[in-house]
Protein backbone atom coordinates (compact mmCIF):
# COMPACT_ATOMS: atom_id res chain seq x y z
CA UNK A 1 0.00 0.00 0.00
CA UNK A 2 1.47 3.23 -0.76
CA UNK A 3 1.54 6.06 2.18
CA UNK A 4 -1.00 8.55 2.43
CA UNK A 5 -0.54 12.18 3.18
CA UNK A 6 -2.64 14.61 4.30
CA UNK A 7 -2.45 18.78 2.27
CA UNK A 8 -4.71 21.53 2.51
CA UNK A 9 -8.21 21.13 0.89
CA UNK A 10 -7.87 24.88 -0.52
CA UNK A 11 -4.09 26.42 -0.03
CA UNK A 12 -4.44 29.77 1.27
CA UNK A 13 -1.20 30.25 -1.34
CA UNK A 14 -3.37 29.29 -4.48
CA UNK A 15 -1.25 26.41 -5.48
CA UNK A 16 2.11 28.22 -5.17
CA UNK A 17 3.51 25.24 -3.41
CA UNK A 18 4.33 27.11 -0.07
CA UNK A 19 2.73 24.63 2.33
CA UNK A 20 4.66 22.28 4.01
CA UNK A 21 3.02 19.27 1.97
CA UNK A 22 5.31 20.28 -0.60
CA UNK A 23 8.31 18.76 1.09
CA UNK A 24 6.82 15.86 1.60
CA UNK A 25 5.64 15.48 -1.64
CA UNK A 26 8.78 16.13 -3.63
CA UNK A 27 10.73 13.75 -0.93
CA UNK A 28 8.61 10.57 -2.40
CA UNK A 29 8.73 11.74 -5.73
CA UNK A 30 12.62 12.05 -5.57
CA UNK A 31 12.66 8.65 -4.22
CA UNK A 32 10.17 7.00 -6.29
CA UNK A 33 7.70 6.40 -3.76
CA UNK A 34 4.06 6.51 -5.09
CA UNK A 35 1.48 7.52 -2.40
CA UNK A 36 -2.22 8.97 -2.35
CA UNK A 37 -3.06 12.57 -0.78
CA UNK A 38 -6.13 12.93 1.84
CA UNK A 39 -7.50 16.71 1.70
CA UNK A 40 -8.40 18.41 5.29
CA UNK A 41 -10.65 21.51 4.97
CA UNK A 42 -9.52 23.90 8.09
CA UNK A 43 -12.36 22.50 10.11
CA UNK A 44 -11.61 18.94 9.50
CA UNK A 45 -7.97 19.63 10.78
CA UNK A 46 -9.32 20.69 13.73
CA UNK A 47 -11.64 17.13 14.68
CA UNK A 48 -10.45 14.88 16.73
CA UNK A 49 -9.78 12.31 13.73
CA UNK A 50 -7.09 14.73 12.53
CA UNK A 51 -5.81 15.57 15.84
CA UNK A 52 -5.47 11.79 16.75
CA UNK A 53 -2.84 11.99 13.68
CA UNK A 54 -1.80 15.52 14.76
CA UNK A 55 -1.53 16.47 17.96
CA UNK A 56 -1.52 20.87 16.49
CA UNK A 57 -4.25 19.74 13.92
CA UNK A 58 -1.90 20.86 10.99
CA UNK A 59 -0.88 19.32 7.74
CA UNK A 60 1.63 17.25 6.64
CA UNK A 61 0.94 13.88 7.76
CA UNK A 62 2.15 10.98 6.83
CA UNK A 63 0.55 7.61 7.20
CA UNK A 64 2.48 4.12 6.18
CA UNK A 65 0.77 0.90 7.60
CA UNK A 66 1.24 1.27 11.18
CA UNK A 67 2.95 4.09 11.17
CA UNK A 68 1.74 7.69 11.83
CA UNK A 69 4.16 10.66 11.52
CA UNK A 70 3.67 14.36 11.66
CA UNK A 71 6.09 17.29 11.65
CA UNK A 72 7.40 18.07 7.93
CA UNK A 73 10.79 17.50 8.46
CA UNK A 74 10.47 13.74 10.52
CA UNK A 75 8.37 12.87 7.95
CA UNK A 76 11.06 13.53 4.77
CA UNK A 77 13.84 12.10 7.85
CA UNK A 78 11.67 9.11 7.53
CA UNK A 79 11.70 8.94 3.99
CA UNK A 80 15.16 9.62 3.52
CA UNK A 81 16.24 6.81 5.65
CA UNK A 82 13.95 3.76 4.17
CA UNK A 83 14.99 5.02 0.43
CA UNK A 84 17.81 5.82 -1.15
CA UNK A 85 19.04 9.08 -2.75
CA UNK A 86 18.22 11.87 -0.38
CA UNK A 87 21.00 10.42 1.81
CA UNK A 88 24.63 9.50 1.47
CA UNK A 89 25.23 5.94 2.37
CA UNK A 90 28.39 7.37 3.92
CA UNK A 91 27.59 7.89 8.10
CA UNK A 92 29.61 10.57 8.31
CA UNK A 93 28.28 12.35 5.45
CA UNK A 94 24.96 11.24 6.23
CA UNK A 95 24.67 12.92 9.80
CA UNK A 96 26.19 16.22 7.51
CA UNK A 97 23.66 16.11 5.20
CA UNK A 98 21.39 15.25 8.64
CA UNK A 99 22.46 18.52 9.89
CA UNK A 100 21.64 20.84 7.34
CA UNK A 101 17.79 19.45 7.41
CA UNK A 102 17.72 20.36 11.10
CA UNK A 103 19.27 23.94 9.77
CA UNK A 104 16.72 24.62 7.31
CA UNK A 105 14.32 23.92 9.61
CA UNK A 106 15.58 25.14 13.02
CA UNK A 107 18.24 28.15 12.24
CA UNK A 108 16.83 29.67 8.92
CA UNK A 109 13.19 28.74 8.68
CA UNK A 110 12.20 30.64 12.31
CA UNK A 111 13.29 34.28 11.10
CA UNK A 112 11.90 33.68 7.50
CA UNK A 113 8.76 32.98 9.25
CA UNK A 114 8.44 35.55 11.81
CA UNK A 115 8.73 38.44 8.75
CA UNK A 116 6.15 36.42 6.49
CA UNK A 117 3.97 36.19 9.79
CA UNK A 118 4.34 39.75 11.28
CA UNK A 119 3.60 41.05 7.23
CA UNK A 120 -0.08 38.94 7.61
CA UNK A 121 -0.68 40.40 11.10
CA UNK A 122 0.86 43.38 12.12
CA UNK A 123 1.09 45.46 9.31
CA UNK A 124 -1.67 47.99 11.10
CA UNK A 125 0.29 48.31 13.93
CA UNK A 126 1.76 51.56 15.00
CA UNK A 127 5.40 50.23 15.84
CA UNK A 128 5.60 47.75 12.54
CA UNK A 129 7.92 49.95 10.64
CA UNK A 130 10.95 49.59 13.20
CA UNK A 131 10.00 45.75 13.94
CA UNK A 132 10.08 44.77 10.15
CA UNK A 133 13.43 46.48 9.61
CA UNK A 134 14.35 44.11 12.70
CA UNK A 135 13.29 40.74 11.20
CA UNK A 136 14.66 41.68 8.17
CA UNK A 137 17.74 42.04 9.07
CA UNK A 138 17.61 38.82 11.44
CA UNK A 139 16.70 37.21 7.55
CA UNK A 140 19.41 39.19 5.83
CA UNK A 141 21.72 38.03 8.81
CA UNK A 142 21.04 33.84 8.45
CA UNK A 143 21.33 34.75 4.32
CA UNK A 144 24.47 36.31 4.51
CA UNK A 145 25.97 33.11 6.43
CA UNK A 146 24.19 30.64 4.41
CA UNK A 147 25.07 32.36 1.36
CA UNK A 148 28.99 32.39 2.07
CA UNK A 149 29.19 28.67 3.27
CA UNK A 150 27.28 27.53 0.05
CA UNK A 151 29.54 29.80 -2.55
CA UNK A 152 29.80 28.56 -5.66
CA UNK A 153 28.95 24.97 -4.97
CA UNK A 154 25.85 23.57 -6.68
CA UNK A 155 24.18 21.83 -3.53
CA UNK A 156 25.05 22.35 0.75
CA UNK A 157 27.29 19.49 1.03
CA UNK A 158 28.39 17.26 -2.08
CA UNK A 159 25.26 16.07 -4.08
CA UNK A 160 22.07 16.84 -3.44
CA UNK A 161 20.07 15.51 0.01
CA UNK A 162 17.10 16.05 1.81
CA UNK A 163 19.24 19.04 3.78
CA UNK A 164 19.03 20.67 0.17
CA UNK A 165 15.22 19.79 -0.47
CA UNK A 166 14.58 21.04 2.99
CA UNK A 167 16.73 24.40 2.48
CA UNK A 168 15.13 25.11 -0.58
CA UNK A 169 11.72 24.62 0.73
CA UNK A 170 12.22 27.46 3.19
CA UNK A 171 14.19 29.70 1.05
CA UNK A 172 11.25 29.56 -1.34
CA UNK A 173 8.63 31.26 1.14
CA UNK A 174 11.14 34.17 0.37
CA UNK A 175 10.19 34.50 -3.23
CA UNK A 176 7.42 37.78 -3.60
CA UNK A 177 9.93 39.36 -0.74
CA UNK A 178 12.43 39.69 -3.04
CA UNK A 179 14.83 39.41 -0.61
CA UNK A 180 16.69 36.27 -2.59
CA UNK A 181 17.86 39.36 -4.97
CA UNK A 182 20.61 40.24 -2.51
CA UNK A 183 21.95 36.90 -2.89
CA UNK A 184 22.34 35.36 -6.83
CA UNK A 185 24.00 32.32 -5.47
CA UNK A 186 21.06 31.38 -2.86
CA UNK A 187 18.61 32.49 -5.81
CA UNK A 188 20.40 30.47 -8.37
CA UNK A 189 20.44 27.24 -5.85
CA UNK A 190 16.58 27.54 -5.48
CA UNK A 191 16.15 27.77 -8.92
CA UNK A 192 18.33 24.78 -9.16
CA UNK A 193 16.22 22.31 -6.70
CA UNK A 194 13.02 23.85 -8.57
CA UNK A 195 14.48 22.49 -11.83
CA UNK A 196 14.47 19.35 -10.74
CA UNK A 197 12.16 17.22 -12.36
CA UNK A 198 10.78 15.26 -8.85
CA UNK A 199 10.31 18.65 -7.69
CA UNK A 200 8.33 19.63 -10.79
CA UNK A 201 6.07 16.57 -10.23
CA UNK A 202 5.39 17.63 -6.62
CA UNK A 203 4.80 21.18 -7.76
CA UNK A 204 2.30 20.38 -10.26
CA UNK A 205 0.72 17.36 -8.47
CA UNK A 206 -0.04 20.03 -5.32
CA UNK A 207 -1.49 22.89 -8.17
CA UNK A 208 -4.14 20.43 -9.48
CA UNK A 209 -5.46 20.33 -5.79
CA UNK A 210 -5.60 23.88 -6.17
CA UNK A 211 -7.27 24.18 -9.99
CA UNK A 212 -9.24 21.40 -9.60
CA UNK A 213 -11.45 23.22 -6.35
CA UNK A 214 -11.62 25.72 -8.50
CA UNK A 215 -13.82 23.92 -11.25
CA UNK A 216 -17.53 24.14 -10.86
CA UNK A 217 -19.23 21.28 -8.97
CA UNK A 218 -22.08 19.28 -10.22
N1 LIG B 1 6.22 22.27 12.08
C1 LIG B 1 5.11 21.76 11.31
C2 LIG B 1 5.65 20.96 10.11
O1 LIG B 1 6.77 21.28 9.67
O2 LIG B 1 4.99 20.04 9.64
C3 LIG B 1 4.26 22.94 10.85
C4 LIG B 1 3.03 22.49 10.12
C5 LIG B 1 2.25 23.69 9.62
O3 LIG B 1 2.58 24.85 9.89
N2 LIG B 1 1.17 23.38 8.90
C6 LIG B 1 0.33 24.44 8.37
C7 LIG B 1 -1.11 24.23 8.84
O4 LIG B 1 -1.59 23.14 8.87
C8 LIG B 1 0.35 24.38 6.84
S1 LIG B 1 1.98 24.70 6.22
N3 LIG B 1 -1.77 25.32 9.18
C9 LIG B 1 -3.15 25.29 9.60
C10 LIG B 1 -3.31 25.53 11.05
O5 LIG B 1 -2.31 25.61 11.80
O6 LIG B 1 -4.47 25.62 11.45
C11 LIG B 1 2.15 26.48 6.63
C12 LIG B 1 1.73 27.33 5.47
C13 LIG B 1 0.42 27.63 5.27
C14 LIG B 1 0.05 28.45 4.21
C15 LIG B 1 1.03 28.94 3.38
N4 LIG B 1 0.66 29.80 2.30
O7 LIG B 1 -0.51 29.92 1.98
O8 LIG B 1 1.56 30.44 1.70
C16 LIG B 1 2.36 28.63 3.58
C17 LIG B 1 2.71 27.80 4.64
Amino acid sequence: MAPTITAFERSPDRGKGLARDMRVRWALEEVGQAYEVRLVSFAAMKQPAHKALHPFGQIPTYEDGGLALFESGAIVLHIAERHTGLLPADAIARARAIAWMFAALNTVEPPIIERSMAALFEKEKPWYADRQAMLDERVHARLRELASRLGDAEWLDGDFSAGDLLMVTVLRRLESSRILDDYPNLAAYVARGEARPAYKRAFDAQLAVFTRTLEPRE
